[in-house]
């Protein structure tokens, strides 16, 4: 058996050899990486546990909160807020952030998460995930406000997320690529699986929810019609289709084998700019997408360009396999084009 790597081993050789990770960052990471161990432990519980279920409880988003939303953000904030790595830390789950207490000393990292994404798979035993990003608190005088969390997502120090399926593996960039753990339950630890990880350009195996296909806009319905016309149609291959409902899932898919995701705007809410939020979802999917040689993009912009307005603002995602991500976009901007 080829020599194991651990996640610590991982992070002081990238610390030691590619100066990507100050030991405040590798400290985050490491108390990130534990925290997703506890809450594994609780998914893994399902009805034997009480974990099951909502908790009878709204989120900022309006969301009926699943008990497990409500202790995944619990650990994760208990796991953090001590550590002097953290000034402050936003969540879904929150309606604004969680400044560290001041017994605690404060550090220079912001830390932004979804912390269990895909909640309405808990209670039929579908992969979720826990997806986390990494901001550096830009340094002035005053205390920490939400202010200091609206950067662009080109501006992520780090960025993962961990999906707990029949593995549960973490999945990670500091900007010098994606590597992948994953838990060996018997150790404890985390074994580094896969490194330099690389999306393949094209890809026959698209993700969208179908059932919103009437709502779609233009640019959306050309591209997944022609998608459906297979070898028959422009495309001349055929496509196949994925939708798992919780994003870490069908994004870890299109890490491991290529395809592209898309939940783009669409007439159900005309006033959003989508379902999925910029700050703990898009971006940091977007981060590690784009390390893997894939594309991220809003339909029209780069998502890790665009200048968030608001905590929790929505965006519209199209991710994946670059030439299919360009496609999309293109098809969009070809609209934009047109003459009113
Ligand atoms: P729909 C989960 O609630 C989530 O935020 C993403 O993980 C997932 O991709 C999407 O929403 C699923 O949305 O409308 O298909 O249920």
């Amino acid at each position: 058996m080829s020599k194991r790597v651990s996640l610590t081993q991982y992070l002081v050789e990238q610390q030691r050899e590619h100066g990507k990770i100050p030991s405040q960052l590798r400290l985050l990471i490491e108390v990130v990486a534990r925290a997703c161990k506890r809450i594994a432990i609780s998914v893994n519980k399902g009805a034997l546990g009480d974990v099951m279920g909502s908790a009878s409880t709204e989120n900022v988003q309006g969301e009926i909160q699943k008990k497990l939303d409500i202790i995944s953000n619990e650990v994760l904030i208990e796991a953090n807020e001590w550590g002097g790595h953290l000034a402050a830390m936003a969540s879904e789950e929150m309606d604004t952030i969680h400044v560290v207490p001041h017994r605690y000393p404060q550090g220079e990292f912001l830390l932004l998460f979804d912390p269990l994404d895909g909640s309405s798979n808990i209670d039929v035993n579908v992969s979720i995930g826990t997806i986390f990003s990494v901001l550096r608190k830009v340094d002035n005088q005053r205390g920490v406000s939400e202010e200091d969390f609206l950067q662009a997502g080109s501006q992520q120090a780090a960025a993962g997320y961990c999906v707990y399926g029949p593995q549960t593996t973490l999945v990670l960039t500091v900007g010098d690529g994606v590597a992948m753990f994953t838990l060996d339950r018997e150790t404890g630890s985390w074994v580094l699986t896969a490194e330099h990880v690389q999306i393949p350009a094209d890809t026959k195996e698209f993700a969208i929810n179908m059932s919103n296909m009437r709502h779609w806009a233009p640019p959306v319905t050309r591209y997944i019609e022609e998608c459906l016309a297979g070898r028959t149609g422009v495309r001349g291959k055929d496509f196949n289709m994925r939708w798992i409902a919780s994003m870490v899932a069908d994004v870890h898919r299109i890490l491991s084998r290529g395809g592209v995701f898309l939940y783009p705007w669409d007439q159900r809410e005309p006033d959003k700019p989508g379902k999925l939020r910029l700050m703990y979802e898009a971006n940091p999917m977007a981060f590690l997408i784009e390390q893997a040689g894939g594309m991220a993009t809003n339909g029209h912009s780069r998502i890790l360009d665009l200048q968030p307005g608001k905590l929790h603002e929505r965006v519209s995602v199209i991710l994946g396999s670059k030439n299919e991500v360009e496609r999309v976009t293109a098809y969009h901007q070809e609209v934009a084009a047109k003459p009113a």
